[in-house]
């Protein structure tokens, strides 16, 4: 049954050690679900207001309409809406949080400006002025509060839209899909979704389209701009990944969540001279970071820190019985962690106002004290690994996986010379048939890591270019997939750009929100050769999606113009209407659509085709 549960070793080994313990773990609270409403898996529960909760009977015997009147089709849609609007949200308000620290670069210890050139570059896309009369920190402030007003409601359009080709420009301005202002759009949802508001299940969609580019090319965009400006933008470097990357003879300090705010700053205070001092007086070697989610792939882009794990992989983290602090700040985070954690020596350390956990130790961070906070939470771990359970340790016997990560879109222009044209040579010539964005989470209903991996290993195979975030880049990473010497995996054409290139045939493009990266990549290759989006040969996958930020990437994809395939069904199946919307109507208004297919291979063949067309369509 283990088996059933992941593909890697590593993770196998710490389930079967915390069932011995008797630890409840995320399959086993799966399996105590079972079975699920079936009615909100098809989207057709409704708990908008207090005349409901209602239901509607999927087989046509039982009602048909809740009890204000909305059918399936409006509940479905409605359901559809609020997630996206939480997804955007989520991405969004992590990337306002960190335009607020850009706001105080230079000010405050633990920031500053790391790449003065890509401020003056984004700067200069919001029309600020950035003549050397102007300090850097006066540029970074400037660009701050036009960032935010990104977030308001006063602007017709969000900056980084302009990013956009023409063409897809044109074709949302038709369909009345521009994101005007981040909050706007998501606050609309949320009206829209009232009782009584827009019951037009395709006006809905339409709006869930809006609210997802306003993630894609507003929240998610500025949050990965910002990110490079004040932390570095990604070069290519090689770091190790899985559950090996744990030192039984250092303090461990695991870093979950999803913004670098938090991990940069303990990534920094890890390498002071005086806590390693307080380590070694406390017996360990030394005081080892490794990433969990997409916080983990942030630091591991920009830093080479290694990596854990991904989503599954939380919970057992703490199994090994040397995690000593886990720090998180939000987003993705089980609550079940600190009950974990109680059943060994780990504190569970929060640090947002917005993310506390009952049970947990919250030491808050602010921009002005994260110097001072990240101190004190590795001090607090080198208390913790003096009160380790020596009978508790068990880190799995694998070794870790190499990796080579930090595929900035910078960075992958700086490999191919300055220019994307030998990129679209070979994309011409066939070496490269076309690129697909693998993106997403682990779902506890899917054998981890399986499908991501079975997917891109026969994109590659097939020479297609696989880029990946999230935790879909982490899952590609353990297989091996991101070495130089993983191009011999691939079919003959890309074998040879990645040997000419010396990158791997699977390229970390880092954490969720940098799947704005994908969008960046795919415009650039548009506007070059003067097509949309829709008319390249690209697709993008979620073949283990559970979050509903997922379902916002998947939407602002399809947006977009891209075949998105997801591996988890999404809960619209209550909806004839809704689900035709998604599935094949939507390709005539942007030239993306959702495909739901399980089957990593079958999903592969289906993408496949779809690049085949689009080549064809294009002559090449
Ligand atoms: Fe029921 Fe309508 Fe209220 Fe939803 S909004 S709970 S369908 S009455
Ligand atoms: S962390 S959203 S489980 S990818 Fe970004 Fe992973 Fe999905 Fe969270």
């Amino acid at each position: 049954m283990v088996e059933e549960y992941s593909v890697h070793a590593d993770a196998r080994a710490m389930i079967r050690k915390l069932r011995d313990e008797g630890i409840q773990l995320v399959w086993d609270r799966l399996e105590e679900q079972e079975p699920q409403c079936g009615y909100c898996a098809l989207g057709l529960s409704c708990r908008n207001c207090a005349m409901g909760p209602c239901r509607i009977d999927p087989f046509g015997e039982g009602p048909q309409k809740g009890v204000c009147g909305a059918d399936a089709d409006v509940i479905v849609a409605r359901n559809l809406a609020r997630a996206v609007a939480s997804g955007a949200a989520s991405h969004s308000d992590h990337g306002r949080d960190l335009v607020e620290v850009l706001a105080k670069a230079g000010k405050v210890k633990a920031y500053t400006i790391r790449d003065v050139e890509k401020l003056k570059r984004v700067a200069q896309e919001y029309g600020i002025d950035v003549t050397d009369a102007k300090s850097v920190e006066e540029i970074a402030f400037e660009l701050a509060e036009a960032m935010l007003e990104d977030f308001g409601s006063k602007k017709e359009r969000i900056q980084l839209l302009s990013r956009a080709p023409k063409k897809r420009l044109e074709i949302w301005e038709k369909l009345g899909v521009i994101p005007r202002g981040i909050d706007r759009e998501v606050v609309e949802i949320m009206h829209r979704t009232h009782m009584g508001v827009d019951n037009d299940p395709v006006n809905l969609l339409l709006q869930c389209l809006r609210t997802s580019l306003a993630d894609g090319f507003g929240g998610s965009m500025i949050a990965t701009e910002v990110s490079d400006i004040l932390f570095g933008t990604p070069e290519p470097k090689m770091a190790a990944v899985n559950l090996a990357t744990l030192k039984e003879n250092e303090v461990n300090i695991v870093l979950h969540g999803h913004n670098p705010i938090v991990s940069d700053a303990v990534v920094d205070a890890a390498s002071d001279d005086e806590l390693l001092k307080l380590a070694k007086e406390a017996g360990a070697e030394g005081i080892n970071l490794a990433g969990l989610c997409c916080t983990g792939n942030e630091v591991l882009m920009r830093k080479g820190v290694p990596m854990a794990g991904n989503h599954l992989i939380q919970e057992l983290v703490i199994g090994t019985g040397v995690v000593d602090v886990i720090i998180v700040d939000y987003q993705c985070i089980m609550p079940s962690i600190v009950d974990i954690a109680k059943c060994y020596h780990t504190t569970v350390v929060t640090t947002s106002p917005k993310a506390k956990f009952k049970g947990a130790t919250h030491v808050e961070f602010t921009p002005e004290d994260a110097h001072k906070k990240a101190r004190e939470v590795i001090r607090l771990a080198i208390e913790r690994f003096k009160e380790r359970k020596a009978d508790l340790i068990k880190i799995p016997d694998v070794k870790p996986v190499e990796l080579m990560t930090g595929f900035s879109i910078e960075a992958i222009l700086k490999a191919l010379g300055g220019s994307l044209q030998p990129l679209l040579d070979v994309i011409k010539d066939g070496s490269i048939r076309g690129i697909v964005g693998s993106v997403g989470c682990n779902n506890p209903k899917l054998k981890q890591d399986n499908s991501h991996i079975a997917l891109a290993r026969k994109l590659i195979e097939n020479d297609v270019l696989v880029v990946d975030t999230g935790c879909a880049a982490v899952a590609d990473a353990k297989a091996g997939l991101k070495t130089p010497e993983a191009a011999k995996l691939a079919g003959d054409g890309l074998r040879k750009v990645c040997e000419a290139l010396g990158i791997p045939p699977v390229l970390h493009l880092g954490s969720c929100v940098d799947n704005s990266r994908i969008l960046v990549a795919l415009s650039a290759i548009a506007n070059e050769l003067g097509v949309d989006i829709s008319e390249l040969p690209v697709a993008g996958a979620a073949m283990e999606w559970y979050s509903e930020k997922a379902i916002a990437i998947g939407a602002y994809f399809v947006a977009s113009g891209l075949l998105v395939v997801l591996g988890v069904p999404p809960p619209i199946y209550g909806s004839k209407l809704v689900l035709d919307v998604l599935t094949e109507k939507v390709e005539d208004l942007t030239g993306g659509k959702f495909v739901v297919e399980p089957d990593p291979d079958k999903a592969a063949e289906i993408i496949l085709r779809h690049i085949e067309e689009k080549r064809k369509n294009l002559g090449i």
